[in-house]
């Protein structure tokens, strides 16, 4: 056989293979559902799993299932950020922890004690203020889409009762990758380790660190109880957390959908907030039975007072007059 004849013998036979190929990718764009892949840091039965879920229910039954939301675990804050930068996945739940790092101006929200109560903080986050923030997202090649939270942080570790500041010299604490975190334990007296979330548990078990620093939600969420035997309710810094998006994926919906993906992020913003008032409520107690020994009583002002080389930095470093409308702020 010739190699023409060969040739024209392979193309005759190939040719019904990819007839029906060429249909099926013609016909896609209108029978498709388009896949929203959410990723988020922490167990499904969790504030950050019920925020996806959330988003999930309400997107799917508002587009009636046109879009198809996959929600995915992945407790590398900072890679998941990076993957929708990159287009990769849609949208992520994220602790502001790594945050600073590509949206500088995030960092604000990140200065302990800065929040009276979570009140305050919810309110802020949902007023301008939070607004303008999220308006600097874009510019990072990122959507900022609406704030959520993980709450207030607080101590524990495996070596003492951490009743006063002093108590807290020396200790190696994980924080996120958060350099405002990492300062305000430096100023305390300990020795600040960052690493990401997936890293930590391996770190508490082998001693790497002896402590961490999370909030309620986080540690019963994570069974660290079992890792760490003392906990401290410093509610040192409020944590929120924010659903980011790929801007082309957002940006690409029409009208009507867009609308729809904005009702389904306020769905997960209320079942998110939900779940960590509920968890706040039960968790002392839930961490007791685990077998910690959680210091309920705890001197603000001292911790606050240690902290003030820190804070007149943050005024220097820091949007100074952002700073104070975020203190003076009040409901109407
Ligand atoms: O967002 O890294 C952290 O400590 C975060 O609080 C946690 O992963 C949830």
């Amino acid at each position: 056989m010739t190699l023409s004849r060969r040739l024209a013998l392979a193309s005759a036979l190939l040719a019904p293979m990819l007839a029906p190929l060429a249909l099926t990718i013609g016909a896609a764009p209108a029978a498709a559902q388009t896949q929203f892949t959410v990723q988020h840091a922490l167990p499904l039965d969790s504030h950050t799993g019920a925020g996806a879920a959330a988003f999930k229910e309400a997107f799917e039954r508002l587009t009636n299932g046109r879009f198809r939301v996959v929600p995915q675990r992945n407790d590398n804050e900072r890679e998941m950020i990076e993957s929708a930068q990159i287009g990769t996945i849609e949208c992520l739940f994220t602790s502001t922890g790594p945050v600073g790092n590509f949206v500088p101006e995030v960092r604000i929200f990140d200065v302990p004690f800065l929040f009276r109560d979570t009140a305050h903080a919810r309110g802020v986050l949902d007023s301008e203020i939070g607004q303008a923030v999220l308006a600097r997202f874009p510019a990072r090649g990122l959507m900022g889409v609406i704030w959520t939270e993980n709450g207030f942080r607080h101590l524990t570790n495996s070596r003492r009762e951490v009743n006063a500041p002093a108590d807290l010299r020396g200790l190696k604490v994980r924080t996120m990758e958060n350099q405002v975190h990492m300062r305000a334990f430096t100023t305390l007296g300990a020795l600040p380790t960052p690493m990401a979330f997936s890293e930590l548990v391996p770190a508490l078990q082998q001693g790497t660190v002896d402590g961490q620093e999370n909030p309620i939600s986080v540690i019963v969420a994570n069974n660290l109880n079992q890792v760490q035997r003392y906990m401290t309710l410093t509610n040192h810094v409020y944590s929120p957390s924010v659903m980011i998006c790929n801007p082309d994926a957002v940006n690409r919906l029409n009208a009507a959908d867009r609308a729809h993906f904005n009702e389904a992020a306020r769905a997960a913003q209320k079942a998110n907030r939900d779940r960590v008032t509920a968890d706040e409520q039960s968790g002392v107690a839930t961490l007791r039975s685990r077998g910690m020994t959680v210091v309920t009583q705890v001197d603000t002002a001292a911790f606050q007072t240690a902290l003030a080389p820190a804070f007149a930095e943050w005024e220097r470093t820091m949007d100074a007059a952002t700073l104070r409308r975020i203190r003076d702020w009040r409901a109407n």
